[in-house]
């Protein structure tokens, strides 16, 4: 399928290493991958769901120790450890390459190597990026067929050149052994390795692997920025579409937001949604001077506990076909799927997701879940009713605001705005969120996750937040402005204040007013604050919304976070920006007055 001789190097000493029996090109060609679904029934790694009610869909079950990313088995192996930085898991190159060789050797003996060349962006435009990934796993090769651009068309971009850059990705399946599991990232050499996992986010390679943990150290280097957030147009009354991109934290919020229907009142003046990416951007500085984002994606990834016609309509339809279910329960009497929050009614004739059948009710009723908390869809952007008409543009969407949140049950108002880019970039640094199900470990712990890229940056993350800072530098008076929202804030009882989901557009318009300078807002400690009366809450369906409280600061609780950020920035020594500590000393300031 190529010629281009870097590649075929490459293969062959991979192939040499692991020594799969066969090794199978992809092309991207629907017969091939409708025989490798079949393959894939045969042997009992797929199950085909009621193709009446769900066509082209399937459903699959990874091992129980294997059912979200693994950060601690997570590894930026750079030259020198102060690269990687203090909150990466760092080994020298050279040792780790040892250690792994050793594992990989024979790994796929009696196996098929699957080689899949795909294209993170739409393939040809000046800001996408080719991977290939050898995998001995068909649930790797139909995902990646749905996440991302693959087959001969990526090969032919890339073409013969044997300095073209692409990133090498290898992934074997292996035993599926925690102790033995890693997932590595090379950054210097364009090379992630991945073993013994099969789930999602450890092993489709061109996600948080390449698309952030490597593109941010290549968009360090060439000028631009990888981040995990999604990107949203919001179009009003007019006619008039602006785009708005936000970092949350894993499993806080992003697919619902992209994807968000606005409320009966809103949705009558004419306000819409479309949906140009749910998790990952590459924003890049276009022609003008902007920022602009593309979606490297073709896919979602989506949570899919929590997913229900009235949280998100959008994401429900889009795996209505030619989705992949991952550690969702089964609904054995139409072989169809079910999780947590689609509805209240499990099945009775159930499977639940480590493959025991049970009775739904009864087995929810006694605190179990049917589904893992982590469980996914895979699905087609294509599928997604307010998919935008800009998903597959070659030069992205211009910027108007930066968002930043996370799951905060004290602190964090709904929203406010920060004075400056500067000043974003440290409401960024600063963010902090309680620890989902999307990671392994314990669940609604609070810790800070900078620009929701703790789990994602593939350097050091002081030396990050001087990229931001640089970034700001260029984009000058054309950069977005940047905000911060929480929709997760909580009443002394433990309840959700803010009703979140399709109500978050009320705060989405109040964002996009402040950018085209429509309303004021009022200075506080932290930033700038809305005025209660300019967030419109007219048709909520909870007339008693404490808006007042939701926007409430309580410097005790924020002397406490400044005390704890004080500590977490302290481990970056002198890597950490002057700008960083100026501001942290400024918020210090305004909230000892
Ligand atoms: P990743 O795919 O892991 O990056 O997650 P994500 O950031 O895309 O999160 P997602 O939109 O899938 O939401 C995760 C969980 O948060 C789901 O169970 C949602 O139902 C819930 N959720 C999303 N938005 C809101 C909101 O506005 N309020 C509340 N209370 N819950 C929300
Ligand atoms: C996340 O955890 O942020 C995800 C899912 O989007 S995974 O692909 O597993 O990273
Ligand atoms: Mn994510």
């Amino acid at each position: 399928m190529t010629e281009n001789k870097t590649v075929l190097a490459w293969l062959e000493e991979m192939k040499a290493m692991c020594q799969p029996d066969n090794v199978v090109w992809i092309d991207g060609s629907e017969e091939q991958l409708e025989a490798l679904r079949a393959e894939a029934v045969e042997t009992g790694e797929m199950i085909k769901l009621n193709q009446e009610k769900l066509p082209g869909c399937y459903y699959h079950r990874t091992a129980e120790n294997d059912v979200a990313r693994v950060e601690d088995r997570t590894f930026i192996c750079t030259p020198t450890e102060e690269e990687a930085g203090p909150i990466n898991n760092w080994m020298a190159p050279d040792e780790m390459y040892a250690k792994l060789k050793k594992l990989y050797t024979g790994s796929m003996k009696g196996r098929t190597m699957y080689v899949i060349p795909y294209s993170m962006g739409p393939i040809g435009s000046p800001f996408s990026k080719i991977g290939i990934e050898l995998s001995d796993s068909i649930y790797v090769v139909l995902n990646m067929a749905i996440m991302t651009r693959i087959g001969q068309k990526v090969l032919d971009q890339l073409g013969n050149d044997e300095n073209a850059e692409f990133i090498k990705c290898l992934h074997a399946k292996k035993d599926v052994n925690p102790d033995d599991r890693y997932i590595v990232q090379f950054p210097q050499d364009n090379t992630i390795w991945s073993i013994n996992s099969a789930y999602g986010g450890n092993v489709l390679l061109g996600k948080k692997c390449f698309a952030l943990r490597i593109a941010s150290y290549l968009g360090k280097n060439q000028g631009w920025m990888a981040e995990h957030m999604l990107i949203l147009g919001l179009e009003n009354p007019q006619g008039e579409v602006k785009y708005i991109c936000a970092a949350f934290p894993s499993a806080c919020g992003k697919t619902n937001l992209a994807m968000l229907i606005p409320p009966e009142y809103l949705k009558n003046k004419g306000y819409k949604v479309w949906t140009v990416g749910d998790d990952i951007s590459w924003l890049n500085i276009g022609p003008d001077g902007r920022l602009y984002a593309i979606n490297p994606e073709a896919g979602f990834f989506g949570v899919a506990p929590g997913t229900s016609v009235k949280t998100n309509f959008n994401a429900l339809e889009s795996t209505k076909k030619n989705t992949i279910f991952t550690n969702v329960a089964l609904n054995n009497a139409d072989n169809t799927v079910w999780w947590e929050g689609l509805d209240k009614n499990p099945p009775v004739d159930a499977t639940e997701w480590k493959g025991s059948k049970v009775n739904g009710p009864e087995y929810s009723a006694a605190g179990n879940n049917l589904a893992h908390p982590n469980s996914r869809f895979t699905a087609p952007a294509i599928n997604c009713p307010c998919i935008s008409s800009e998903f597959e543009n070659p030069q992205g969407v211009p910027v108007e605001a930066i968002v930043f949140g996370g799951r905060r049950a004290k602190c964090a108002p709904l929203v406010y705005q920060s004075r400056d880019w500067q000043h974003g970039t440290f409401v960024g640094a600063t963010m902090a969120s309680e620890t989902t199900a999307a990671a392994a470990g314990a669940v609604g712990v609070v810790r800070r996750d900078p620009m929701a890229m703790k789990p994602f940056v593939g350097y050091n993350m002081a030396t990050y937040w001087g990229h931001w800072l640089e970034m700001g530098k260029k984009l000058g008076d054309k950069a977005p402005k940047i905000f911060h929202v929480n929709w997760f804030r909580k009443d002394d009882e433990g309840h959700f204040m803010w009703p979140g989901f399709g109500d978050n557009m009320r705060v989405l318009l109040w964002i996009l007013n402040r950018c085209a300078g429509k309303v004021d807002a009022v200075e506080s400690e932290i930033g700038y604050l809305p005025k209660p009366e300019d967030i419109d809450l007219t048709g909520l369906e909870d007339e008693n919304v404490d808006i007042k409280g939701l926007l409430t600061i309580d410097k005790q609780v924020w002397l406490e976070d400044v005390a704890n950020i004080e500590e977490y920035f302290a481990q970056f020594g002198d890597k950490l920006p002057k700008e960083m500590a100026d501001e942290l000393a400024k918020l210090k300031a305004n909230l000892s007055k």
